[in-house]
């Protein structure tokens, strides 16, 4: 890290303020000042803040760039604030630096539909040297979004938490040693569910976004009162709020403080640390593409209310509790995790889960893991597929019905 501090000031030479704290969140522009009078088109994500310290808010139409309006002051000693907005809120590209040149080329993507997911493959040029994937819910390329970035060997990509019954197009873009950007066919592919019967699961399909958009999250949005919609875009962490990987101590994309909700979003490939609760709180229509440390994690009490909501590709913990709380989890789609909830190692406060209509698969150690005998977990109308033990620890109730083994 040192090193890439001492590379980037050498390189920006006397251009030191860009290494200061700054007045708007990476990728973001002004567009005015505190106490003025702006406005934003459609449904935009305006940060708030100065130095660094921002709160954001869905806004669309004129408004007041002032406290008033985000609801809380994210650093009170400086009066001058601004009000800034991403700087390419639409449009194609996400992010390369040239946009793809006609369909066809010479790289041809096909596709293979499983359950909530479809399976890309192509065979690549030999003088490529960048490739990514761009998904979008038709075939013309605008409007389409980058869902990965691969390097120059890949040859396959598996794209999750789609939903059953929609098709979705794909495209394969690549960049050869000329310098220049290609893009591949549109492929089309339609995600369908093997729903067994059993139970009362029939109605277990996750979060529903379609991908509308990004956003890159260099501090964490905390959504302090009412609701936060976050309008099916993608949410990815920068390294300012960590990796991703195991390490502790990584800062959440999201903060849902007591009473306020948060809904309709794609949290991208970094997770970070995901989206803490301080409090009552309530998170609806959520996915989670690739789960950081954990996937999310109660800091202080509360009665927390989670539903569809979707999650792949965890290591270890998806939803960790580290307060006393009663929590209610309804319509989930989980896979690939070590353990679907863990109350924190060694803590023996009163939790109490219940979990109704989810599908939880590939879970390396169980779902509901405790060292307290005063918890209790209970899990109703689901389907579980390789999902280890049900109940680990000293649970003083943990129990399952109407459970489907698929
Ligand atoms: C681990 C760690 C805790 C806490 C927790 C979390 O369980 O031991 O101290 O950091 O993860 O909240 O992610
Ligand atoms: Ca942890
Ligand atoms: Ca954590």
């Amino acid at each position: 890290m040192l090193e890439k501090i001492i590379f980037a000031s050498a390189l920006l030479g006397c251009a030191s303020s860009a290494l200061a704290a700054s007045n708007r969140p990476d990728g973001y522009v002004t567009i005015c000042k505190s106490g003025e009078t702006c406005s934003v088109s459609s449904s935009t994500n305006v940060a708030f803040g100065a130095s660094d310290q921002f709160v954001y808010k869905i806004l669309s139409g004129s408004f007041s760039c002032s406290v008033a309006t985000f609801g809380s002051d994210p650093i009170p000693s400086k009066s001058n604030k601004e009000c800034s907005i991403p700087k390419s809120a639409s449009g194609t590209g996400g992010g390369s630096s040239s946009s793809a040149q006609s369909s066809g080329g010479s790289l041809t993507v096909n596709t293979s539909a499983g359950n909530g997911s479809v399976s890309l493959s192509w065979s690549n040029p030999s003088n490529i040297n960048a490739l990514e994937v761009y998904q979008d819910t038709d075939s013309d390329p605008a409007g389409r979004v980058r869902i990965a970035s691969l390097s120059a060997g890949t040859t396959s990509y598996t794209a999750t938490g789609l939903t059953n019954g929609s098709t979705y197009y794909f495209w394969v873009k690549y960049r050869l040693t000329d310098g220049v950007w290609y893009s591949s066919n549109a492929a089309s592919g339609k995600p369908s569910g093997s729903s067994s019967g059993g139970g009362d699961s029939g109605s277990i399909t996750g979060a529903t976004c379609t991908a509308n958009g990004s956003v890159s999250v260099s501090s964490t949005i905390r959504v302090s009162s009412g609701t936060y919609d976050g309008g099916c875009k993608v949410f990815t962490a920068t390294s300012a709020l960590g990796d991703g990987s195991q390490a502790e101590g990584q800062k959440p994309v999201f903060i849902v403080e007591n009473g306020a909700t948060l809904k309709n979003v794609i949290l991208g490939s970094n997770g970070a640390d995901g989206i803490h609760f301080y409090g009552s709180g309530t998170i609806d229509n959520i996915r989670w593409t690739n789960v950081g440390e954990d996937a999310m994690t109660v800091k202080e009490s509360g009665t927390i209310n989670i539903k569809n909501i979707s999650a792949f590709a965890g290591s270890d913990k998806f939803f960790q509790v580290n307060a006393a709380s009663t929590i209610t989890i309804s319509n989930c789609v989980v896979d690939s995790m070590g353990k679907f909830l863990r109350q924190n190692g060694g803590t023996t406060f009163k939790i109490g889960v219940s979990v109704d209509k989810c599908q939880i698969s590939n879970m390396s150690e169980g779902i509901f893991r405790t060292d307290s005998s005063i918890s209790t977990a209970k899990i109703t109308n689901s389907s579980l597929k390789n999902a280890g033990d049900i109940c680990i620890g000293k649970w003083a109730s943990c129990t399952s019905s109407g459970i489907t083994n698929y």
